[in-house]
């Protein structure tokens, strides 16, 4: 059985991290039985120092997108098989806008914004003793930080910020339409991967952020969020 190595769940949502949510949303979404094991100390033993990552039949994949690749072709491309090249070339841009970029909006709204990093601090440090808690936090904030600089989203203001989210957002929303996943009647991982971040900023309500409120005024990004929500974990009450 498939080993999966995430976070955590947290209230409803199976995952704070939106590549955790990704990688259990096609799990699910692919009905391929599998067994998780939560907590940040599985970062010491992922091979990439992140989460998630899969163990299966004694193979270790890490990062979401190999994860997924590898369960693709290894099950007969259980969820994107019926694509057309032309859909999976969009969806692997849709797919790259929201991993490398509407999600960095997110991390910039958890991590530095202050309103949400005293509570951030407290979700993910609260429980180290003193008096590592004292300067640990701040440490990895400035990590993060530094991480943010380096890819490019950290050099813009809060406004740009905000305003790189909402052309992701109104992208997604577009290309969603009416339609009741993003290519039709049947997931695909596009699915997955856009539910992994929407999770985060429609469902949740531990932050606080212009951006999470931009993202639920799309009634169909919210409807669509919601709808595969309550088909795939509705054991997550
Ligand atoms: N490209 C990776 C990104 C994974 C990632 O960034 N995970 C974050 C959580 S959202 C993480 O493990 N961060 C812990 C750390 O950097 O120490 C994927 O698709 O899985």
């Amino acid at each position: 059985m498939i080993e999966l190595y995430k976070f955590g769940t947290v209230g409803r949502i199976c995952d704070p991290s939106p590549f955790c949510v990704k990688t259990e949303t096609y799990l699910r979404m692919a009905g391929l039985p599998y067994k998780s094991h939560s907590g940040p100390k599985y970062l010491r033993s992922s091979p990439k120092d992140k989460l998630p990552y899969i163990r299966d039949e004694g193979e270790i994949i890490s990062d979401s997108t190999f994860i997924l690749r590898h369960l693709e072709q290894k099950h007969n491309n259980i969820l994107d098989g019926h694509l057309t090249a032309e859909q999976k070339a969009v969806a692997h841009g849709f797919m790259k806008m929201i991993d490398e970029e509407l999600y960095w909006t997110m991390v910039y709204a958890r991590w530095i914004l202050d309103h949400n990093w005293v509570i951030l601090r407290g979700m993910f440090f609260g429980s180290l003793p003193f008096p590592l808690k004292l300067f640990v936090p701040n440490m990895i904030r400035k990590n993060v930080e530094k991480g943010m600089k380096g890819h490019g989203i950290g050099r813009h203001s809060e406004s740009e910020i905000e305003e790189i989210a909402a052309m992701d957002l109104q992208a997604l929303s577009d290309f969603l339409g009416d339609k009741k996943y993003f290519f039709g009647d049947r997931v695909s991982t596009l699915d997955a991967t856009a539910f992994g971040i929407l999770s985060q900023m429609i469902l949740s309500d531990t932050f606080t952020a212009s951006t999470f409120d931009k993202a639920r005024t799309y009634k169909n990004l919210v409807d669509f969020t919601n709808r595969i929500q309550d088909k795939y974990f509705a054991d997550l009450t």
